[in-house]
């Protein structure tokens, strides 16, 4: 066996007994804790300033907590433009973070007992000095570079910081390669700037709003879906394309259930049309843009006929839909989607978009996209970061327009061959459950297993604890600060974390481990505060507040000072870009050796007796972590196998019944999941949400539930532009016996 094997089960009966020791050594120093004992209750709350951290949407919220120090309700921030006052169910949810009580509760140490490998329980200071001499070891022997981080959300940003004081910029995120990377590039590179989170679209005020293989409200995204919903009552026009009739479809003019994989050939023929007709917005295109001429010739034979036989989608709808959006203009939104990871030319199909908001004139218009704003956050100070040898860009650098690290090229560089010029020796991961959120498990599990010392960060004993050699225990959003919340909007706000209950059992928040394992390497000058509650009062006192102040109010708005929020009738304007104007034509990318234009190319499809693995959001939940959450899995406690009553009819489906999946590569699903049987999806895929099937037992409600469809993504079509993985190109069969000799209860 593997010297990193999984741990399911072993240290559960160790679990348990920490929770009752932790649990009374909390009631014997917490006086909130005690008093709930004296059964004191009373009606009064105490109100704290938090925003959300159940998704990357970061709501501003507020926490009502009674005197017994337990946790009422969350609701929004009246005054919060990425909520309007209205958290979704997840983050009403979010308190189930807080009291799932099959959190991690203390830190762990892998061990072997008679030849079994476990957990066992350690004090802080021993996993501490622990992590601390690994930290030591790995830059004496191989230089610090050979430290990796992979992370995401807030707890990501205070260890980034400690890796970067440390010497590694070894850093990657799944929200990069596996989610919006290539939507990134391909804005990027026709206006010069990132869409961003929040995106910048004018739904409020838009007139049409085209989805592609977006599902905007079973992707809850807070502020975007409210504004759509306003826009629909305003009579907006929804054009959804997408393989299945999602929510988003159900509320739209027009559905084209496009064949999976062809979205680049639909928005050269829209462009066809949109030219050909004379529909674009001619002044616009003169005055903003660059290389029309080009692209009238790109797409002269990209006609609706053409498009029809590749997507399947009549070329009347396509005409139809085409002067909808133009009629519109500008007030139109192609959004630009958020997880765009599909088919590995998917920076292309980000182009195609782009150029057609740009053809559409709604870039810098109401009801298309507005110029989005922030403000900065002073820098805390602390000395300069070193200059590692080598960084995310020298493991990413086959892919020239990658802009942050490549979580899968980072991985790969833990394999060690003799053309692995980067070696990666130790890994960090915080706040992301890998083996859940980056396919091709295969060659995760041997990375892994050629680590010499992995630490995971999490607050749940999530699948990626099993594999580490020491576990830390981080405590929930709701019992932390973390940074100030600056993100790009219509006018720039902050909002602030306040943590409104004191840590749960003997956990603890990111930036005191971050300081931590600093101080213990000699990096204390990086980290010159006791509490980070300091570092935000500096902060808020720079930009003219205070934390007093903040947790008064929970979010200011600062007023724009970047110019106005959409472009000024014939006035010229310089975009970020090389030749400062929307590159309709891309030279950079000519020169790069890519294609300049979008071009449609014929992707795999499924062999007989296989259906494409599509996959998705539910509105009541975040990826993989919120299937434990006692109130969100109380909503919805496993995923389904959506299956087309045609396939259902074959194979003798009925709704409701266990199935297990093999995909291409043979590899065969752990769990098994429901079917159910729908005209919702087309004939040749299936579909599930995405972030259930859990394999770690100590997951109580999670675990065996459904199943996880990276388990299924073995291939992935690796986008040469920037690095994405696409992953929607596998393909699965249908098994009605369940494949494995016993079944793992
Ligand atoms: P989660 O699966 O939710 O998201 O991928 P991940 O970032 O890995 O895992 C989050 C982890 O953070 C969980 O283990 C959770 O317990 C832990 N966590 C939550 N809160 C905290 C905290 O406060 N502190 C710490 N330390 N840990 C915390 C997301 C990524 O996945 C993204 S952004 C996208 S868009 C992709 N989506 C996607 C998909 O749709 N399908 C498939 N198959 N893969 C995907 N991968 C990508
Ligand atoms: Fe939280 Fe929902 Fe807002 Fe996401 S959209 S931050 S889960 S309230």
């Amino acid at each position: 066996t593997s010297r990193r094997k999984f741990i399911k089960i072993s240290a559960l009966g160790l679990g348990g007994l920490a929770a009752t020791s932790t649990a009374y050594k909390l009631f014997a120093t917490n006086p909130i804790l005690q008093a709930s004992n004296k059964n004191n209750s009373s009606d009064k709350f105490i109100r704290s300033a938090t925003y959300c951290e159940v998704c990357f949407w970061k709501c501003a919220a507020w926490t009502y907590t009674d005197t017994n120090g337990n946790i009422k309700k969350i609701i929004g921030n009246e005054t919060d433009p990425h909520c309007y006052g209205r958290l979704c169910p997840r983050g009403t949810g979010g308190v189930g973070m807080y009291t799932d009580e099959d959190r991690l509760k203390t830190p762990l140490i892998r061990t072997t007992i008679n030849g079994e490998q476990t957990f066992r329980e350690a004090s802080w200071e021993e996993a501490l000095d622990l992590i601390a001499s690994k930290f030591k070891h790995i830059k004496d022997t191989y230089g610090a570079e050979s430290f990796a981080l992979l992370k995401h959300g807030s707890p990501g940003k205070h260890l980034e910081h400690l890796f970067k004081a440390y010497g590694s910029d070894t850093i990657a995120e799944p929200a990069y390669a596996q989610c919006r990377g290539p939507r990134e590039a391909g804005f990027a590179l026709t206006y010069g700037s990132w869409v961003g989170s929040p995106e910048p679209t004018d739904i409020r005020d838009t007139k049409c709003l085209v989805l592609i293989g977006s599902h905007i409200g079973e992707n809850m995204h807070n502020s975007q879906v409210q504004e759509m919903s306003d826009a629909i009552d305003n009579g907006a026009t929804i054009i959804t394309v997408d393989p299945r009739f999602s929510t988003a479809a159900s509320k739209s003019q027009h559905w084209l259930a496009i064949k999976p994989a062809t979205d680049i050939a639909l928005m050269l023929a829209w462009m066809h049309v949109i030219i050909e007709e004379g529909l674009y917005d001619k002044d616009y295109v003169k005055r903003y843009t660059t290389g029309f001429e080009e692209l009238k010739d790109h797409v002269l034979n990209f006609t609706p006929e053409w498009a029809y036989g590749i997507t399947t989608i009549k070329p009347e709808d396509i005409r139809k839909t085409a002067r909808k959006m133009a009629s519109a203009a500008p007030s139109v939104i192609i959004h630009p989607g958020r997880h765009v990871s599909w088919y590995g030319d998917d920076t292309q199909r980000a182009r195609a978009m782009a150029i057609l908001n740009g053809l559409l004139g709604s870039w810098g218009r109401r009801g298309g996209f507005y110029f989005k704003e922030s403000i900065k956050v002073p820098k805390f100070p602390h000395p300069e970061y070193p200059h590692p040898k080598w960084d995310w860009r020298n493991i990413g650098e086959k892919y020239p327009l990658a802009q942050m690290g490549i979580t899968t090229e980072v991985i790969k560089c833990a394999i060690p061959s003799k053309t692995n010029k980067y070696p990666v020796k130790a890994m960090m991961v915080a706040g992301t459950n890998i083996t859940k959120s980056i396919p091709n498990k295969k060659l995760l599990e041997e990375a892994m297993n050629n680590l010499e010392f992995m630490v995971v960060m999490d607050t749940m004993p999530m699948d990626v604890t099993g594999y580490a050699d020491v576990v830390l225990p981080e405590c929930t959003y709701l019992e932390r600060y973390d940074d100030i919340r600056s993100a790009t909007n219509r006018a720039p706000s902050i909002a602030v974390r306040v943590p409104a209950v004191p840590p749960k059992y003997n956990s603890k928040p990111g930036w005191w481990v971050a300081k931590q394992i600093g101080e213990r390497i000699g990096l204390g000058e990086y980290f010159k505060y006791n509490d980070y509650e300091e570092v935000i009062e500096w902060q808020l006192n720079k930009m003219g507040t205070s934390l007093e102040e903040m947790k008064k109010i929970g979010v200011k708005h600062f007023p724009r000072t970047s110019g106005p929020l959409y472009l000024e009738e014939g006035k010229n304007y310089e975009f970020p870009t090389a030749s400062g104007k929307i590159e309709l034509y891309s030279n950079e990318l000519k020169n790069l050796g890519f294609d300049p234009l979008p071009v449609y190319t014929k992707h795999p499809e499924p062999p007989q007796g296989f259906y494409r693995l599509n996959y998705g959001r539910a509105p009541m939940h975040t990826f993989s972590r919120t299937a434990n959450n006692p109130n969100l899995n109380d909503l919805k406690s496993e995923n389904n196998l959506w299956v087309n009553p045609k396939v259902a009819r074959i194979l003798g489906l009925k709704t409701g019944q266990s199935v297990w999946l093999r995909n291409q590569d043979k590899i065969v699903s752990t769990f098994s999941i429901k079917v159910r049987v729908t005209e919702r999806i087309r004939w040749d895929s299936v579909y599930m949400v995405h972030g259930f099937g859990h394999d770690n037992k100590k997951l109580t409600r999670a675990f065996g539930k459904g199943i996880n469809d990276t388990q299924m993504i073995s291939k992935v079509a690796v986008d040469p532009i920037m690095g994405g993985t696409g992953m929607r190109g596998n393909f699965v069969e249908i098994l009605t016996q369940n494949p494995h000799k016993t079944v793992e209860i």
